[in-house]
């Protein structure tokens, strides 16, 4: 059955790239999974002819990522808490919110903020049941479960949220109706959403195909996601471009009748994104020929080096690469992570063992930023931490 576009329902046949069959990202394995068997699903997204989204047939329900044992903590990066901060003080100066509510709010990291300075109603939504249970521990009142509209109608969420943030979710989301048309129903009149995704553009132009996995369903431009929003009673009426997750988009949006000002920024963001040729559907078709080029160039680096090799950091796109390049321990021994819940397993597909950050003491050779979006953060910890001060590689490789 041909699939249909989750935003538009036009069907799907343009292939944006193909990536093999692969595992799921973030399902590491214990030890006693690692000689198991293992599931492979498609890894080949798609672009609508017809809206231009860019996403992935949902082939792996939502429940087989965000489950009781999620390994992402959002507050495991300096970088990012900074991000956090930064955010959080803006937002207070420009919209004042006294409800706030966070949707894929994770380990607490951002709420905790708006808590610490005084919101009155502080709440989080968080389907992963360790990471939910550890925000709680960290005094974030925290809802275990997916946002749609069913979750509005069941925690009687009157339409009083004056700030609601979606920050890295909406990329995880395979019903967009439900999720949007959930926003659009808890948004108080005069209240404001604010959506960060990384942009396409950068995936396009710098290559970031490691960032495609099932996890993410959807990769936006910012036209793409106006037409999201805009279906379900949402306006953009500003965007700025900020340096997370590799070169990211944070829009801000409102209902549609609401008395916010749509800012130059918008008409200025959509041009320069058609001058990118984003706007163009040959753009998306073409970057088929990419993942490959860049396999090749990795693994000339990478493969049949004297010098041994270990990882730093087990992100989800990090599956990706050693997936798609076929690496597994014979090239790269181990990997160091600071994620307590990763340490002790095993990356799925590649099987390579992950541990703490004091494996790298070892004498080794050369070190892997797998997390390349984090690559200054971690280039830092290593001159500092590893006394054999080895050659540190991220791609881009080329
Ligand atoms: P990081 C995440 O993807 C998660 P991932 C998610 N899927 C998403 O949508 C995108 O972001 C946008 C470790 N680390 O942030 C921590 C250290 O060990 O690139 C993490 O495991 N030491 C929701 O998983 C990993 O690296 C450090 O000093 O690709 C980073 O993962 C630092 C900085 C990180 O996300």
């Amino acid at each position: 059955m041909t699939p249909r576009c989750r935003n538009c329902a036009a069907a799907l046949d343009a292939v944006f790239c193909d990536l093999g069959m692969q595992p799921i990202a973030n399902g590491l394995l214990g030890p006693g999974e690692v000689d198991g068997p293992q599931t492979y699903y498609p890894l080949k997204p798609l672009v609508c002819r017809n809206c231009l989204l860019v996403q992935l047939p949902s082939v792996v329900a939502r429940e087989e990522s965000f489950n009781g044992s999620y390994p992402y903590f959002s507050g495991q990066s300096a970088d990012w808490v900074r991000h956090c901060e930064a955010f959080v003080m803006q937002a207070l100066v420009r919209f004042a919110p006294w409800h706030v509510l966070e949707l894929g709010s994770n380990d607490g990291t951002l709420l905790r903020m708006f808590a610490e300075r005084g919101c009155g109603e502080v709440v989080g939504v968080e389907p992963s049941g360790n990471v939910a249970e550890f925000a709680r521990t960290q005094g974030v009142a925290t809802v275990c479960d997916f946002f749609g509209r069913r979750l509005v109608e069941s925690e009687l969420w009157t339409p009083r949220w004056d700030l609601i943030v979606a920050n890295n979710v909406l990329a995880h989301v395979p019903d967009l109706d439900d999720f949007v048309g959930g926003m659009t129903n808890a948004l108080a009149p005069e209240g404001v959403v604010t959506i960060e995704f990384p942009w396409i553009a950068n995936l396009v132009e710098q290559a970031q195909w490691d960032t495609i996995y099932h996890e993410h369903y959807s990769y936006f431009s910012l036209l793409a996601v106006q037409r999201v929003l805009g279906r379900r009673g949402l306006r953009i009426f500003d965007v700025e471009q900020i340096a997370t997750h590799g070169g990211s988009l944070r829009v801000y949006a409102c209902h549609q009748g609401a008395k916010q000002l749509t800012q130059a920024a918008v008409a200025h963001l959509l041009r320069d994104e058609g001058a990118r040729r984003l706007h163009s559907l040959d753009t998306y078709e073409d970057f088929q020929a990419v993942p490959p080029a860049e396999r090749k160039v990795a693994l000339d680096v990478l493969a049949d080096s004297p010098l041994r090799t270990a990882g730093y950091g087990a992100p989800a796109k990090g599956m990706t690469f050693l997936n798609y390049c076929g690496l597994g321990p014979e090239t790269i021994e181990f990997l160091v992570d600071s994620t307590p819940a990763k340490q002790g397993k095993f990356t799925p597909g590649s099987r390579i063992p992950v541990l703490a950050p004091d494996a790298l003491t070892k004498a080794i050779g050369r070190v892997l930023v797998l997390p390349w979006n984090w690559a200054e953060e971690i280039r830092a910890k290593i001159a500092k931490d590893c006394r054999w001060k080895p050659e540190i590689l991220a791609r881009p490789f080329a």
